[in-house]
């Protein structure tokens, strides 16, 4: 059994939202041709309680800025996926279907929690592994946003609780608070065992080819 997880395919996460992924919201079609390749479906959705400690408001400081949270090195993110609010919703036009499932993640406000699997203390867990192992899924196919955090992240995880993992690239968008981070993030993916996936629809066939002369 094979799943398709779509990372944090949110209004925040899109253009005009807070935390806004360049493009973010130009996968969507690409998801949308793709899901019902895959045996099961599950989206995952950054929901934050307000006043999250990994709010540049919460501590007064600027968007960006590293601290140190639990002991981790935390960025400061603007807020963003706030629980009930239209920021946190799946963006108009990704369509779940009813059989698919819902992770949530990063209800914590004391800790961050990019990966669809745990907290980034990897102390709590979503649930998500526990559903997939439930329903006999092996291998994962990640799709969303963002390339350089939750989507890396959530396949660090997936490699490291024994499923294969790809990311289909042309589904993602990067942050890029650093140019480069998608790049980086790649690289790493790939050197922990993550197939990455450059072309995964097929390339268009040209309908007309000049004759050669
Ligand atoms: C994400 C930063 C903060 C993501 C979530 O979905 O990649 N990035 N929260
Ligand atoms: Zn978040």
């Amino acid at each position: 059994m094979n799943a398709l997880l779509i990372i944090d395919v949110q209004n925040d996460f899109c253009p005009g939202g807070t935390l806004a992924v360049n493009d973010g919201d130009q996968i969507i079609p690409i998801i949308t041709k793709i899901r019902d390749r895959f045996d099961l479906v599950v989206a995952t959705q950054d929901w934050h309680p307000a006043g999250h400690k990994s709010f540049a408001s919460s501590h007064n400081k600027n968007v960006g800025e590293i601290i140190e949270l639990g002991g981790q090195p935390q960025v400061l993110w603007p807020d963003h996926c706030v629980q009930n609010t239209p920021g946190a919703e799946f963006k108009k036009g990704l369509e779940l279907k009813p059989g698919d499932k819902i992770i949530r993640k990063g209800m914590n406000p004391e800790v961050d929690s990019y990966s669809g699997f745990f907290d980034n203390n990897h102390v709590d867990a979503t649930g998500l592994n526990e559903y997939l192992k439930s329903m006999g899924v092996t291998e994962l196919f990640l799709a969303g946003l963002a390339t350089d955090y939750c989507v890396k992240f959530t396949a660090l995880d997936g490699i490291k609780l024994g499923y294969k993992v790809n990311v289909i690239l042309e589904a993602c968008k990067a942050v890029e608070l650093k140019p480069g981070d998608a790049e980086r993030a790649v690289a790493e993916m790939e050197a922990a065992g993550v197939r990455i996936i450059k072309q995964f629809l097929k390339p268009p066939t040209a309908l007309y080819q000049p004759p050669l002369r």
